[in-house]
């Protein structure tokens, strides 16, 4: 089999890529691993900025995130039991972030890919990425125990962190960049009214919370939990009462609780991998950076990479085939990626408590929120980072 540019995931980063460059006439293949029911199984980010959602219309793909998203105007900040509105639409003149999950972002993408009649190979076993260094990268893969090999021009490395691609750049072509936080988000999603109509973020002394949605009648909660916590040694019940104590006393008697649907911990990590090309292999999403959750940045990021390397295809094959995008994707990612890196950890430090946080620690953290709520220029600052940096033009 041949294609223009081999795919590898289908999470996010790879199917809005395929929808994009098939949007601007190039061929491509995605290969993944798991079942497409798999994918779509796991409950993962819920907040799409402006510029994913603009990318999502581009690829043609926007219009139930457009119908059933809840386009969000402020989030609200809870610290020593009080909540604070942050105004994200009067502090950026007008913007705005969706409410619309991550698992339906995908399902859309996919039906998209299967009405257009694109190749994805599900269930890939054994995936390998070859001569990406010279003109002719192929990449070879098992079906049923069958072995393929897809002749390509280009490969998008888009597996997520534990994928094949940044593993198959040799380490010394590699530089790295991680820090690993001593707790992680337990998760619950619950089909009960959201507590409030925005997002809360609280900070506590027990710990962080937050309280997200996926719809009027969906709710995504996470507390903060020591990174060794075992997801069976909480009941639904435990969950519930745990957010509770970290709620403020209207949250907390608004509270609706019900049975989980998902319940899950996702450690936090920050990590970036440089540079994001290694001659026709290109990393984009997860594949070549990490975000702790807490500016909802990830999948954001995700979208953002691969709407740079989609133009950046688009005037390879439009232009005599030049490559002077495909030389700047780098680059111009990273800056962004370490833009909203800055953001997400220091969101994080912000709003958790830390083995070392103590007493001081926690007057400290309540000092910088108290700042923050009231001056301008620190909610602007805030407001601007959460609605997402612009892309660049290029
Ligand atoms: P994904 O979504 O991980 O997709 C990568 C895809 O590649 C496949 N794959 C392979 N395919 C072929 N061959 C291989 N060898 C392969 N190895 C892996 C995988 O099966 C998968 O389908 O990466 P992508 O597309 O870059 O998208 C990024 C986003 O998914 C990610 O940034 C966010 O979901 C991060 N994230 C969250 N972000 C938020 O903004 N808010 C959240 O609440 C939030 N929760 C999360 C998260 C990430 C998590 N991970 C990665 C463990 C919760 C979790 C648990
Ligand atoms: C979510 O709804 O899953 C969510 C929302 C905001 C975040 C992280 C996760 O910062």
């Amino acid at each position: 089999m041949r294609t223009q540019v081999a795919i590898i995931g289908a999470g996010p980063a790879g199917l809005l890529l395929g929808q994009l460059l098939h949007k601007a006439g190039i061929d491509n293949v995605v290969i993944e691993r798991q079942t497409g029911d798999y994918v779509l199984g796991r409950i993962r980010a819920g907040v799409l900025e402006q510029i994913t959602m603009d990318l999502l219309a581009r690829a043609g793909v926007d219009a139930r995130a457009k119908a059933e998203g809840l386009p969000h105007d402020g989030i609200e900040l809870l610290f020593q039991g009080e909540r604070h509105r942050i105004d994200l639409h009067a502090l950026t003149g007008g913007k705005q972030v969706t409410v619309y999950g991550q698992t339906e972002v995908t399902r859309d993408l996919m039906q998209a890919r299967a009405a257009a009649g694109l190749t994805t190979v599900y269930s890939a076993g054994d995936v390998s990425l070859h001569d990406f260094d010279g003109e002719q990268p192929r990449v070879r893969y098992t079906v049923d125990g069958v072995a393929h090999e897809l002749a390509c021009d280009f490969i998008a490395g888009c597996d997520g962190y534990h994928g094949v691609s940044r593993a198959s750049v040799p380490d010394s072509a590699l530089r790295t960049y991680e820090k690993i936080y001593p707790f992680g988000w337990l998760g619950v999603l619950a089909d009960v009214p959201p507590v409030s109509h925005e997002l809360i973020y609280a900070n506590t002394a027990r710990g962080f919370a937050l309280c997200s949605m996926r719809s009027a009648t969906r709710s995504r909660y996470y507390v903060q939990v020591p990174t060794e916590e075992k997801v069976e040694n909480w009941s639904d019940d435990a969950f519930w009462n745990e957010l509770r104590t970290r709620l403020d006393p209207e949250a907390r008697e608004r509270l609706v609780t019900g049975p989980s649907l998902e319940k899950s911990i996702a450690p936090l990590r920050s990590f970036v991998a440089e540079p994001m090309r290694f001659g026709r292999l290109f990393l984009a999403g997860d594949a070549a950076h990490i975000v702790p959750p807490t500016g909802a940045k990830g999948l954001n990021l995700a979208a953002g990479d691969v709407g740079y390397l989609a133009r950046a295809m688009e005037t390879y094959y439009g232009e005599k085939k030049s490559d002077s995008a495909l030389d700047r994707y780098s680059d111009l990612c990273l800056r962004r990626v370490w833009k909203a890196e800055r953001f997400s950890w220091w969101f994080t430090s912000l709003m958790h408590r830390f083995p070392e946080t103590g007493e001081f620690g926690q007057k400290i953290q309540e000092a910088e929120l108290d700042y923050l709520v009231h001056s301008h220029a620190a909610s602007a600052s805030l407001a601007e980072n959460y609605v997402g940096l612009p892309l660049e033009e290029f």
